[in-house]
């Protein structure tokens, strides 16, 4: 029976990869293993994107989408090659879902989730409560009208993206900038004090269990006043079991403020609290080298520590920043890649990694794509691999099914052991359509993980193109 595990649809190549590859991996009882065997032809790579290269280190790489560009081609075209995560921009703020009260909005914001949706990208939710782009009736409340308020909006908001957001910030900008370590003025603030941030979390989690809930805040990126107040909050939080799972740095840079020497001590010292952290507004002043050495800190700082999930740019091309004059993005007013996009590419491929482990036994395996050398764009091939070793190991093959002009089947057989379990990283832009036989779960979008489901242990997968044919790495691990 062939279940459709994700909202995936078919939709047109945009890029297409040359080169075939073909991977297969097997690891031992107890031990995850890593790659078995890998044959390259052409010129496959693995890393072919800022979503694909922070796959491959367990992280998205994400950015800040306007619905209204949404239109354009260059702008879709860019959004959906780089990236695996998006956040809207402004479409999910207090003024644009509820400018009236009760009267919610949710059109501009259900464009980029449907977009995102199609190409199997992350969604962060930005924001519920934020003392900016908040309508005039919401300040013009009494205590108690707005703190029903707040908690409808919460509530309302959540209710409607249920299942659909990673991770919303739950609360934006509420610290005073400067030393007094002070929460920021606002309607909420002044009229509910501060436990208004705690009632939002809880309110939160009530509305969608299974988003992440983050407190996001700018200039908190470095060890400082606000930073420390910020993590001071969140300590308490986790103290007194208030939800909180995440904490979001923005990362607005320039040049009179880089990112400061202890950026990824301060991330550490969030992490070490039991939350994640995030880069979630990215962009730096500025051009050239030192634009891209700032860029290669903040992706270097991410991945150094192993809480920090994923990091998302404020936008995809210089020409549409809320700050365009300081050209701060990664990709020029033209699309093109800047120093600072190769700068976070390499960066990226030069992390710690996720794939540790070492491989037991051998693999051995046969391709026709490989022999064939050429980068004829499709997938085509047989592989198998054998471990050594004792008891508890297994080993997955994988063939080619059906093909067709935008996507194409792979068959796999697992031998060993019966209690398997078969992890499948997805070269980015490829995506999961569907899959046979197995109990599939999907860690982030670039990832199948595979277990019996009683059908025996041949399953199957179809896997969407969008212009690439590199086959996924398959790794089998037994419990
Ligand atoms: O200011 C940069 C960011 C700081 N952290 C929170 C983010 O939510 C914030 O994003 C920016 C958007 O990038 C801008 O696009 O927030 C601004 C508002 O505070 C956004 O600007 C607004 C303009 O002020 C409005 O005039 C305009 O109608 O964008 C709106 C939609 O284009």
């Amino acid at each position: 029976m062939i279940s459709y595990s994700l909202r995936n649809r078919p939709g047109p190549s945009r890029r297409r990869r040359s080169g075939l590859r073909i991977a297969i991996a097997a690891g031992t009882a107890g031990a995850v293993a890593a790659i078995g065997l890998m044959a390259t032809a052409g010129s496959a790579h693995a890393v072919g994107t800022l979503g694909n290269a922070a796959a491959a280190q367990g992280r998205y790489f994400g950015t800040a989408v306007a619905a209204g560009h949404l239109g354009e081609t260059a702008y879709t075209n860019a959004l959906d090659a780089e990236f695996g995560a998006v956040t809207p921009e402004n479409e999910m703020k207090w003024d644009t879902i509820e400018a009236n009260q009760n009267s919610f909005n949710f059109g501009p914001g259900d464009q980029i989730v449907a977009h995102a949706q199609s190409q199997n990208m992350k969604i962060r939710g930005h924001t519920l409560v934020w003392y900016s782009q908040l309508p005039g009736w919401v300040s013009g409340l009494s205590a108690s009208a707005l703190q029903s308020a707040m908690n409808n909006h919460i509530t309302q908001v959540m209710t409607h993206y249920k299942g659909e957001i990673y991770a919303w910030d739950v609360v934006n900008e509420a610290f005073q900038d400067g030393g007094s370590g002070a929460r920021r003025s606002s309607p909420f603030q002044d009229k509910l004090g501060s436990g208004y941030i705690e009632t939002a979390f809880r309110t939160a989690r009530a509305a969608d269990p299974n988003a992440k809930l983050c407190y996001n805040d700018y200039n908190t990126d470095g060890v400082n006043a606000k930073s420390t107040a910020v993590y001071n909050m969140v300590k308490d939080f986790k103290a007194r079991g208030v939800p909180i799972d995440c904490v979001g740095f923005q990362g607005h840079f320039n040049p009179q403020s880089p990112v400061p020497g202890d950026f990824q001590a301060n991330l550490q010292r969030f992490a070490d609290l039991g939350v994640d952290v995030q880069m979630t507004e990215v962009d730096v002043a500025g051009s050239g080298t030192a634009q891209a050495n700032n860029y290669t800190t903040i992706v270097k700082g991410c991945l150094a520590v192993s809480r920090c999930t994923g990091i998302t740019v404020w936008g995809v091309t210089d020409k549409y920043s809320w700050r365009s004059g300081d050209t701060p993005l990664l990709l020029d007013g033209n699309y093109q890649k800047k120093a600072s996009y190769n700068a976070v590419l390499a960066a990226l491929g030069s992390g710690g990694g996720t794939s540790g482990g070492t491989s037991a036994g051998t693999s051995s395996g046969t391709s026709s794509g490989t022999s064939s050398g050429t980068s004829a764009g499709t997938s085509s091939g047989t592989s198998s691999g054998t471990t050594g070793g004792t008891g508890g190991s297994c080993t997955a093959a994988v063939t080619a099914g059906s093909q067709w002009s935008d996507r194409y089947n792979l068959n796999v057989t697992v031998s060993g052991s019966t209690n398997w379990t078969v992890t499948a990283n997805i070269p980015y832009p490829e995506k999961v359509l569907s899959t046979w036989n197995i109990s599939a779960t999907y860690p982030n979008a670039q990832q199948l993980v595979a277990k019996p489901n009683g059908s025996g242990n041949n399953w199957g997968l179809t896997i969407q193109k969008n212009g690439s044919t590199t086959w996924p790495t398959f790794t089998c691990t037994t419990s």
